[in-house]
């Protein structure tokens, strides 16, 4: 009787400590965008989701407009304002990406991968007086390349 007991106990105490691992997580990521998460393999992106009017809203376009680019490639900023910025893909997946200046591979804000068609509205606090590079990650190469001029 007294093992049946202890093994009660012991079954009871078990409980509780697969409870406590259940609960006790960090919470939940927070969305990055308007949209559902998408899987990617980009960096997390920096952004935080908003309903505000855009400031600029930017095309993010590839092969069917004739040539990978931003239809608005390059911004000037004012350091330290955010900016509400609506991005929007055509038919191919694309990033709009600040790169770090201070680290390489590493971006100030990164959208995310915009599956094709998907608009994306994100914020972005300019950085200091600077000029900065932005990317679409997959097509950088193809020189989907833009300037942002920071003041
Ligand atoms: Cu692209």
């Amino acid at each position: 009787m007294r093992l049946r007991n202890l093994a009660l106990v012991l079954l009871v105490s078990l409980m509780a400590v697969a409870l406590a691992a259940c609960g006790g997580g960090t919470a939940a990521p927070k969305a990055t965008a308007t949209t559902a998460p998408k899987a990617t393999t980009a960096p997390t992106a920096t952004t935080a989701p908003t309903t505000a009017a855009a400031d600029y809203t930017i095309k993010l376009l590839g092969n069917a407009s004739g040539s990978y680019h931003f239809d608005l490639k390059d911004l000037t900023l004012t350091a330290g304002k955010t900016y509400t910025i609506k991005l929007t893909a055509d038919a191919e997946p694309h990033t709009w990406s600040v790169k770090d200046p201070k680290n390489p591979g590493k971006y100030l804000v990164d959208s995310g991968y915009l599956t094709p068609n998907e608009t994306k509205t994100i914020q972005f606090t300019a950085p200091a007086a600077g000029t900065y590079v932005v990317i679409c990650i997959p097509h950088e190469s193809l020189k989907m390349v833009g300037t942002i001029t920071v003041k």
